[in-house]
């Protein structure tokens, strides 16, 4: 390390660093408590996890924050440490007292650290276990990649550091991302394992940090065990020492838990009953008082500064590390060790006790240097001097110039997917500054999600050159596997997870890197839902990527079952921080790509637009919904108001005339079913309208945003799709239609009160063509047509066949 941070610390520093620990792990306790027992608590909500759980990891994150971390460090906190994250940063003067005495509560600091809700900058959002870990491996390779292409050498290399709960290990994602870093060349990256042996409703299996060990090793990192803390080390030599030591390797997790929570006297009478040798081991045991013994039995390295900070400064590498702190749950609390602390709470006669015990004045709680042995002012000096806090941290990134359109070649019939590979074939032909920060990643699927072209063109990412073989030995393919540091496109192994955490990491470079990347991932429309987590915490982090979903619904017909999906137009709908789009021609695609370009890269605070009511300012990820049919293609001229309605998220194709019975709505790859429908249509049902709807999201999301402004008194507000269906007359049915759950569009009949038959699919798929399918399904034209007659009075539609 260059820094400085290898030099031991001072006697005085540690006694700086000790007091700032009791103080951390009073502030989050007290932070605790008082969210719990003292501020009103009108709905009586009480939830323990955070006392126990933060007391763990007090004396490592006092390590961390106050001596080994530099600014350009970045670091995913356990979720439930979260209370002593928002300590620390109190005492650094980055957080408020009000947000502390405020946690959980509204607009107060977050329950689980939260990039966005927070204000004391969290670098990653946790919450649900495994996914920050994985983020830090991530982030660390979007660190390599971005200074691989030469950006952002000027600012120093980072570390990406998880703390990690033990049991948290038990999610699978952390096991997938390991095996991606290991394949990748991954670096700079610490996992620091809270070992304390506990989960959230019980004791851990015996002997798991040696699975760990193993495995880590495994992979190529370098594993640290800090395992004891100072004093019991000192005690292992002394006579009798080495028993101990060997008595505390052999004991049962469950039974070394149950003795921190009944304290020294326990200790004794089981270390005499057990091991007492009337010699030398006894007296070991006999020179100290319970409360001393008790202190030395629960001197594990987790909790032992000198061990924790010379174990963090002997780093001298960028190889990946694991270090296991063993460590005590609820650590100097009541509850320390019990099995069922993890829901605890102090009462308020033990948060008394607490209180006193740290010199603390009733009225003195939030003081930040209370009770310390150590002068105000020189804590305040220590502090002003943390190098982690040295520094800028969160950097600006310029924007990436986005051109106005994005050209592509348009076939007479072609399908979404297609298009897809053909612009971005295009992409890469150019020399733009949007070409260059382009970076694409898929799980396993690239060729046949028509990365392919792309990939030929910019090649694929590696720390190392490697050559594809098949070119050299000459052997004919179409695709061009060369692998450099100045790749763009990173491949990765088939787990979805990893796609999404990777695009979150990639989609943050921004932010961590002050290098702006456009990031573009591709997989398989169904295995959204193998990594709707990560993509929800990716979108909840405001990282910024576009998600290329294809093929998608039954249209991939001969598929079958559950590889057609169903709910994902729903979760484009629901998905915050996602703009969803469904386009059916490959120019709509075209306009919704340029868009996406802008969209991802905005993020201002901005009033709603007068024309569509949502907030684009903000901007936010995009997730494009594309099919593998080919489609004949409409010839037109892409004007200024297509484009703006496309992106919007609806535009007539057909409008409805002044007798219009019936509308139908469509979405996607059903199009010529619409299309043949309603010239089916005419010859009995007057002036039939045809409305394409390109995103069923932002036209939803308008809607409810225009409706909650006149709700607050702006009379005149109207969303895009109000304005799309204001000359509808009240009569008229509505027939919607996708290749997706009917619910996508279902809602359109409330925007003005229209009758609505809404057609998807809402059961498995199978397999068949697509004829066969959208027949058994019923969103073909026929079922469109049916649909339509049931739904509006006037004679029986000609040409309708019986539905099967
Ligand atoms: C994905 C997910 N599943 C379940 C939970 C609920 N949960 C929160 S903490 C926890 C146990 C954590 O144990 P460990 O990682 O060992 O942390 P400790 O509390 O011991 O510090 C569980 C199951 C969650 N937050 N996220
Ligand atoms: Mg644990």
């Amino acid at each position: 390390m260059a820094d400085g941070a290898e030099t031991k610390p001072s006697a005085n520093e540690l006694a700086i660093l000790g007091e700032l620990e009791k103080k951390v792990l009073w502030l989050a306790s007290w932070t605790i408590h008082h969210a719990n027992h003292l501020r009103e608590n009108v709905d009586g909500v009480k939830v323990g996890g955070h006392q126990a759980s933060s007391a763990s990891l007090a004396t490592i994150m006092t390590a961390l924050y106050f001596r080994a971390l530099r600014p350009q460090d970045r670091v995913a906190v356990k979720p439930h440490a979260s209370p002593i994250y928002h300590a620390i940063q109190y005492l650094l003067g980055r957080q408020s007292r009000q947000k502390l005495e405020d946690f959980r509560g509204y607009k107060g600091a977050q329950s689980y650290p939260s990039r966005s809700k927070d204000t004391d900058d969290v670098d990653f959002s946790t919450g649900s276990v495994g996914l920050g870990v994985a983020q830090t491996l991530f982030s660390s390779l979007v660190q390599d990649y971005v200074r691989a292409h030469g950006w952002g050498l000027q600012r120093p290399e980072g570390r990406m550091i998880a703390l990690v709960g033990d049991a948290e290990l038990d999610e699978g994602n952390i096991f997938e991302a390991i095996l991606e870093g290991w394949k990748q060349g991954l670096r700079n990256c610490w996992w620091i394992i809270d070992y304390n042996r506990q989960s959230l409703d019980a004791v851990i299996r015996e002997g798991l940090w040696a699975r760990y060990e193993a495995l880590f090793k495994a992979f190529g990192w370098d594993v640290v065990i800090l395992k004891y803390g100072a004093l019991l080390q000192q005690a292992f030599r002394e006579p009798g020492g080495e028993r101990l030591r060997q008595w505390i390797d052999n004991c049962p997790n469950q039974l070394y838990s149950a003795l921190v929570f009944q304290g020294g006297a326990a200790w004794r009478r089981r270390l005499l009953d057990g091991i007492g040798d009337q010699g030398a081991l006894t007296r070991l045991i006999e020179a100290r008082s319970d409360e001393e013994l008790a202190r030395l039995m629960t001197n594990l390295a987790g909790h032992d500064l000198p061990s924790l900070l010379e174990a963090f400064a002997k780093i001298d590498h960028d190889r990946p590390i694991c270090f296991i702190c063993y460590t005590i749950k609820g650590f100097a609390l009541p509850f320390a060790g019990h099995k069922d602390n993890h829901a605890g709470l102090m009462t308020p006669a033990q948060a008394e006790s607490l209180r006193a015990a740290m010199n603390i004045r009733p009225g003195h709680e939030w003081d930040k240097f209370e009770g310390l042995a150590i002068a105000p002012a020189e804590l305040q000096r220590f502090l002003e001097r943390v190098p982690f806090a040295a520094g800028p941290r969160r950097h600006p990134a310029a924007r990436i110039e986005v051109p106005a359109d994005v050209p592509v070649t348009i076939q007479p019939v072609m399908s979404t997917q297609a298009g897809f590979g053909a612009l971005l074939n295009e992409l890469g032909r150019a020399q733009s500054a949007i070409a260059e920060r382009v970076v694409t990643a898929s799980p396993d699927v690239t060729v046949s999600t028509n990365l392919g072209a792309w990939v030929n063109r910019r090649g694929l990412f590696a720390h190392e050159k490697m050559a594809d073989t098949f070119k050299s030995e000459r052997i004919p393919s179409t695709f061009n596997w060369d692998f450099s540091p100045k790749g763009q496109h990173i491949e990765l192994g088939i787990a979805e997870m990893n796609l999404f955490i990777l695009l979150s990491a990639l989609g943050l470079s921004h932010a961590i890197n002050g290098e702006r990347l456009i990031p573009i991932g591709t997989l398989y429309d169904p295995f959204i839902q193998r990594g709707l987590d990560a993509l929800n915490y990716a979108c909840y982090q405001e990282a910024r990527f576009i998600l290329v979903a294809t093929p998608s619904g039954i249209t991939l017909a001969p598929e079958g079952g559950a590889h057609q999906s169903i709910a994902t137009p729903l979760i484009g709908l629901a998905q915050d921080g996602l703009a969803a789009f469904e386009p059916a021609f490959v120019d709509e695609l075209a306009a919704i790509l340029a868009f996406a370009f802008d969209y991802i890269q905005r993020d201002a605070e901005g009033e709603a637009s007068e024309r569509n009511w949502l907030r684009d300012e903000t901007g936010g990820s995009v997730y494009l919904r594309l099919s593998t049919r080919p489609i004949e293609q409409i010839k037109r001229a892409m004007t200024g108001e297509l484009r703006q309605a496309i992106v919007d998220g609806a535009y007539w194709q057909r409008p409805p005339g002044p007798n219009c019975q019936v509308v139908v709505a469509y979405t996607g790859a059903v199009v010529p079913e619409a299309i043949q429908a309603v010239g089916l249509m005419a010859e009995d049902r007057r002036d039939v309208g045809l409305l394409a709807v390109t995103s069923a999201d932002r036209l939803n999301a308008g809607w409810t945003a225009a409706q909650r402004a006149r709700e607050r008194g702006l009379v005149h507000a109207r969303s895009h799709i109000e304005k799309l269906m204001a000359d509808i007359p009240s009569h008229c049915g509505i027939v919607t239609v996708l290749d997706g759950h009917p619910a996508t569009l279902a809602w359109l009949g409330a925007v003005r009160g229209h009758r609505v038959r809404p057609l998807g699919v809402e059961h498995f798929g199978q397999t068949g063509s697509i004829p066969e399918l959208y027949r058994h399904y019923g969103i073909d034209a026929n079922a469109i047509v049916a649909a339509a007659a049931a739904l509006t009075p006037g004679r029986p539609i000609r040409h309708l066949k019986a539905l099967p």
